[in-house]
């Protein structure tokens, strides 16, 4: 049988951490599918809009050779709904994110992947605004 990897993430500002933890999701399984989080739910986590729009930050993520499916995640208790709609064997988050999804391993497999180092969206966006 074919696994399903299920990944979550904003990407906004897409850079290569990003590209490193989807390419290392994609090669736990053989179907690719990730959740792009609502400008509503990062506005409600972050306290401001995401540089890029959902739709925009879905066109990214949907355009790579990893991905193979996309959909936007409305809200962050809906983890184990997403999970079962996809049937997802594996959950792969970074571990920024370790231990925060265990209670999910009852379904599928949960694994944290180290973030890749030195890169994130707020340190590009205030480079970019220093420049
Ligand atoms: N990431 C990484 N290395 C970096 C930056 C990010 O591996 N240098 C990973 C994060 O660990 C995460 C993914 O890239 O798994 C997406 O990161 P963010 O866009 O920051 O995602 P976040 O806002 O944490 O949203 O339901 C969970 C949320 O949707 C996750």
């Amino acid at each position: 049988m074919p696994r399903t990897v299920l990944t979550f993430g904003t990407f906004d500002v897409f850079h290569l951490g990003h590209l490193r933890i989807i390419e290392r999701a994609a090669s736990y399984g053989e179907r690719l599918v990730v959740g792009v989080s609502a400008d509503k739910l990062n506005l409600l986590k972050k306290d401001r809009l995401p540089v890029f729009s959902e739709d925009e930050r879905l066109a990214i993520i949907a355009a790579l050779k990893p991905v193979d499916e996309v959909f936007v995640e409305e809200s962050l208790e809906l983890k184990r709904h997403y999970i079962e709609r996809y049937n997802a064997d594996v959950l792969v988050m970074g571990d920024d994110w370790a231990g925060r999804f265990d209670e999910f391993s009852d379904i599928c497999e949960v694994v944290y992947l180290p973030r890749t180092p030195a890169i994130s969206t707020t340190a590009l966006i205030e480079k970019i605004s220093a420049t």
